[in-house]
């Protein structure tokens, strides 16, 4: 049935005008103290939706928004779902090839960008067939549209009538052959999360405010500084830069937020900085992390510091957020935790059998914030979501008591600050330099435990020096995204292969 309630704009901006909190902050800049109030945000999402409206942009149409942490970033979301137009945000981070192949994958009709981020996107969108128009986030080049410009006219539109189960947002997600997928959501799954892991794990209320390093683009950030905020009519800190320690620990001191939400590789950086300068005077009630295992040593010493735990939790694009996890008040380091409430969790074996407690099978999740299906990858999305369970290709062994200890990847992929990295696409790039000749890259724990990428080089002539390193790391960076470069490069003379000629990346992490 198709009705205004079941789009999710309704719920998470229009309901708090008509329940009073029109006047509340919902969002507050740390580095330039801009705000954003709970009227302020809905008069913004109604104006984006009359201008998408005129701009000819239709319901179903993706909408790019690759946009930092900024005020805008939610009015252009909230506007593009209450008129039916699907946002697509863009992790901040990527190179320009990749831009290029996920704006032509979503045939994006409209691009939103941040003015600093348009030099890296800008020869993608240069020869793209389907953007129609770019709005700048900040100072527009000459002759191009800004935010401000182009909602200043704008008619208001009232939220569009959608089925719940109408596709609202899409996320792109790392492929494990390099190729990003974009991962369809629905309009009910933001509340599903909201209702779960919000709701009964962080149990967010008016009061809080939140903290999260994790940015909008990122379905952890998504959750932590929109949806679950949102829900209850709570305060959201945006840090629009890179979320360094310092960075962090000044913020949290300025602003005071009780819900901290991080990567393992940020905490285990603050908690080294802490070690130097002290820790906060905060109000922190609850921290939060995901994206991989959280090293007991730095929740431990996180916790002396700050005299707050840290919930670690498991989450994907694909189920939206954290749907096994510890609770506040039952933390036990070192497991992934139970089942968060609403979400049924399977571990089976290769023929799909249940496996016993003690054995290790592959992680199966069944919840109501379920994407439904990766867009144009059909082999893929039938093989990930099959009916009510969503695969999660994660390892884990079940604990006599429940919980869920992680155990590994069912492939090469792994997880950097976070963000999946596929193995495949930091060879792609480092054999597209002209001095190599064939790489394999495998994760290598750093002194604090958490996984980075190691690259295995075989050389066209001539050493594997600092030199070559150094190149080898920027051109990386350049070419797929920051994060994504190999921490140590090491030269060999060959890479172990298969019979038929696959390398074998397990061969290498045995030698490590
Ligand atoms: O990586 C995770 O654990 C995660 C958590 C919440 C939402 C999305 C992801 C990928």
């Amino acid at each position: 049935m198709l009705s205004s309630h079941a789009n999710a704009a309704n719920h998470f901006v229009d309901r708090h005008i008509t329940e009073g909190r029109g006047a509340k902050t919902a969002y507050i800049e740390a580095e330039t103290g801009r705000t954003l109030s709970y009227a302020q945000m809905a008069q913004g999402a109604g104006q984006v939706a009359g201008a998408l409206t005129t701009a000819g942009i239709r319901p179903e149409e993706r909408a790019a928004v690759l946009v930092l942490d900024q005020i805008e970033f939610p009015q252009i979301f909230w506007g593009a779902l209450k008129c039916g137009v699907v946002p697509v945000p863009l992790n901040t981070l990527l190179a320009t090839p990749v831009y290029d192949v996920i704006l032509r994958d979503s045939r994006a009709a409209i691009l939103f960008v941040s003015a600093p981020l348009w030099d890296v996107v800008a020869p993608a969108v240069a020869d793209n067939p389907y953007i129609r128009q770019v709005v700048f986030i900040g100072d527009a080049p000459d002759g191009m549209t800004s935010f401000d410009k182009f909602i200043k006219d704008a008619q208001v539109l009232e939220t569009m009538p959608v089925s719940r189960d109408e596709v609202a947002f899409w996320l792109y997600s790392s492929g494990s052959t390099g190729q990003p997928k974009g991962v369809a959501h629905i309009h009910s799954a933001l509340q599903a999360t909201a209702d779960t892991y919000g709701a009964q794990v962080l149990g967010i209320r008016e009061d809080d405010v939140v903290l999260s390093a994790a940015k909008f683009f990122f379905a952890y950030g998504l959750g932590n500084e929109m949806t679950f905020p949102l829900s209850v009519g709570a305060t959201s800190v945006l840090f629009t830069g890179r979320p360094t320690p310092v960075g962090m620990i000044d913020t949290i001191n300025a602003h005071q937020p009780t819900i901290f939400c991080g990567v393992p590789t940020l905490f285990a950086a603050m908690v080294a900085q802490m070690d130097q300068s002290g820790a906060p005077q905060s109000s922190l009630r609850i921290c939060i992390s995901a994206g991989e295992a959280l090293p007991e040593d730095v929740s431990k010493r996180w916790e002396t510091h700050t005299g707050v735990g840290i919930l670690d939790g498991v989450g994907s694009t694909e189920m939206l957020h954290i749907f096994l996890s510890n609770r506040a008040d039952d933390i036990v380091y070192g497991t992934s935790g139970v089942a968060v409430p609403g979400y049924e969790l399977r571990l089976v074996d290769e023929q799909g059998e249940e496996v016993a407690a003690g054995e290790v099978g592959e992680l199966l999740v069944n919840g109501a914030s379920a994407a439904n299906c990766y867009w144009n990858q059909r082999d893929k999305s039938r093989s990930t979501f099959e009916g009510i369970w969503t695969r999660t290709g994660d390892k884990y062994e079940r604990r006599e008591d429940g919980r869920l200890v992680y155990c590994g990847r069912t492939d090469d992929m792994f997880k950097v600050s976070g963000i999946w990295l596929s193995p495949f696409e930091v060879e792609s790039a480092l054999v597209d330099h002209p001095r190599v000749l064939e790489a394999a890259v495998v994760a290598q724990r750093d002194a604090d435990g958490l996984e980075k990428p190691k690259a295995y080089i075989v050389v066209q002539t001539g050493e594997v020096d600092q030199t070559l390193m150094e190149e080898l790391k920027v051109h990386v960076k350049e070419k797929i995204g920051l994060w994504k470069y190999p921490r140590w490069i090491e030269g060999v003379a060959e890479l172990p292969k298969t019979a038929t000629g696959k390398i074998q990346r397990f061969k290498l992490r045995e030698e490590q």
